[in-house]
């Protein structure tokens, strides 16, 4: 079963040994809170550095980074969408975010990868929402047998029990 590869756990992103990291990012590339904070801090100056010279990243899309003194060898860096109201595209950017992360993944060869909540935090996406477009992209990634490894890592238990409870409802093997 390809998609028993998905993992859904609880903890903290900077310390997953894996090939990459997904950060969730904002259209600067050059640092802020939440998750993005934790990442910038634990991988040291160099990674502003190199995210410097990429020039931003519009929403929806990923560029991608070394992990400098983070365990995981890569980082990737995705906007997803600020929620308005669910109107204005957000649905389709976020899953954009996750999809053009696999895609960036899949040409560097990367075969574990993590993601944060994208967007379920600072930006407003509500969890349950972005949960099931994570794991529906999530899906499509382990069914098509490029990836041994994806973990959605949840910051705190209530969002680790919602992933849980969406993967259930969805049918989605974790
Ligand atoms: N490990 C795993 N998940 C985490 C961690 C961590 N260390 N820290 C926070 N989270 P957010 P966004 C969870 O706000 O909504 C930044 O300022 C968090 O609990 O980090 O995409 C950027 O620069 C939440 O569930 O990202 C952007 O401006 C999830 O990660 C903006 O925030 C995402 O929350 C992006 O907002």
């Amino acid at each position: 079963m390809p998609s028993a590869i998905i993992e859904i756990i609880q903890g903290d992103i900077i310390t997953l040994a894996v090939d990459a990291i997904v950060n969730a990012a904002n259209n600067t590339l050059l640092g802020g809170g939440g998750v993005d904070g934790a990442i910038h801090k634990a991988a040291g100056p160099r990674l502003v550095q190199e995210c410097a010279s990429l020039g931003g990243c519009p929403t929806g899309e990923a560029r991608i980074t070394k992990g400098y003194n983070l365990p995981a060898r890569f980082v990737i860096h995705t906007v997803g969408p600020v929620w308005t109201d669910g109107t204005k595209g957000e649905p389709e950017l976020l899953a954009a975010s996750y999809r053009n992360s696999f895609a960036l993944a899949r040409q560097h060869a990367i075969r574990s990868i993590a993601f944060p909540a994208i967007s379920c935090g600072v930006f407003g996406y509500p969890m349950k929402q972005g949960a099931a477009i994570a794991l529906q992209e999530s899906l499509l990634a382990a069914q098509s047998g490029d990836f041994d490894r994806i973990i959605l890592i949840q910051y705190s238990v209530p969002a680790l029990e919602c992933f849980q409870a969406v993967a259930r409802q969805l049918a989605i093997p974790f």
